[in-house]
């Protein structure tokens, strides 16, 4: 067979179409497979700062790309992180937070740095909750090397005090401003973007006592009904949380969305022998109602016994009517044979052989 000038032509055409294909598919490949790798490791002086809400926190409906909710009353860890950081790396770092106040209140005393830069001199620490406004600048302690890669500066707890919504979507956003960061020696290590972090903060539904909540009742002896503010309800949960709240004047408590777990329950107030109740298992799909506890008055120095220290601790400020007064057990305003009647009756009792019955009704 012969082929033609033409056909020769045309089949040598195809063939080096046919190699440019290849020769740009691979091309194509190769960028493919190196692209991931290559963003992985930015060129010096691509190092950005951001705010980010601290990994294993509940974060609402949040996913990836998704704004993170959260509801009044709610607290969420944020970690200020150094993204990308490149050897020779980094020794410390400095930075400031603006958030609205309205929406949000930074904790008191949370702010700590990050285990990376650990031991750290730590030369500002401030939460300003009347601006709104945290500060923050800490270096590596002594002869250690630089830190390099994804490192987190420092973190801190906001509580959420006031909705967003609405309208709905609206935001309140944490603003990163004054970032710096320095390298061994006292090297300026640029920073090329600061990333901010907007929250969506909503009204709880029907303020507690919803899904997630544990709620109850906790009164003490001797005090009317409506005299039953303050009292202490802490849950410690199987898995290491610890939550708490306080009794409203009528002795109820929410203690808000509470996370999944087997909880210990205690009711405390001073002067008052605590009670606890253990094993309450908790899920966030559901309110969690406990049974009412009474609490026994005259444990004044809260040793989970009334005795006779606690009798001593009464005849030592008898007569006072020091406001605050904890020997004040039925809160008249003074300190007298009412409040000694009332913790005498007792004597004797322990903590351990008056638990707080929580779940009572289940168990019968
Ligand atoms: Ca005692
Ligand atoms: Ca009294």
């Amino acid at each position: 067979m012969r082929f033609s000038h033409n056909t020769f032509q045309r089949i040598r055409a195809l063939s080096l179409f046919l190699a440019l294909i290849l020769v740009l598919s691979s091309l194509v490949w190769i960028q493919a497979s190196v692209s991931p790798a290559s963003a992985q490791e930015p060129t010096a002086g691509e190092v950005s700062m951001s705010v980010q809400i601290f990994p294993g926190d509940d974060v609402g409906t949040a996913a990836i790309g998704t704004t993170p909710v959260f509801y009044v009353g709610d607290t969420f860890k944020v970690s200020i992180v150094a993204e990308n950081v490149e050897e020779p790396g980094i020794f410390g770092g400095q930075f400031e937070l603006a958030f609205e106040t309205d929406y949000l209140q930074g904790v008191d005393d949370s702010m700590v740095p990050g285990a990376a830069m650990q031991p750290v001199v730590v030369a500002v620490n401030e939460i300003d909750n009347a601006v709104g406004k945290v500060a923050y600048a800490g270096s590596r302690q002594g002869d250690l090397e630089n830190v390099a890669g994804n490192v987190v500066l420092a973190t801190l707890t906001f509580e959420a005090v006031g909705a967003t919504e609405p309208p709905e979507g609206q935001t309140t956003t944490i603003h990163l401003v004054n970032a710096k960061l320095g390298a061994k020696g006292g090297i300026e290590v640029p920073v090329s973007g600061l990333v901010d972090l907007e929250i969506i903060i909503r009204e709880d539904g029907g303020g507690g006592n919803g899904e997630g909540d544990i709620a109850g009742n906790v009164a003490v002896e001797g005090r009317a009904a409506d005299n039953q503010a303050g009292h202490t309800v802490t849950a410690v949960g199987d898995l290491g949380g610890e939550l708490s709240a306080l009794t409203s004047a009528d002795g109820h408590f929410v203690i808000e969305d509470a996370p999944a777990d087997t909880y210990t329950m205690t009711a405390n107030s001073p002067g008052f022998l605590a009670a606890a109740c253990a094993g309450v298992v908790h899920t966030t799909d559901a309110l969690t109602s406990l049974d009412d506890v009474m609490l026994l008055a005259g444990d004044i120095d809260d040793s989970g016994e009334i005795d006779i220290v606690d009798a001593a601790a009464i005849g030592l400020v008898f007569g006072s009517t020091e406001p605050g007064e904890i020997a004040d057990l039925n809160v008249d305003g003074e300190v007298d044979i009412l409040d000694l009647i009332l913790m005498s009756a007792n004597f004797g009792q322990t903590s351990e052989a008056n638990p707080w019955l929580c779940q009572l009704a289940d168990e019968l």
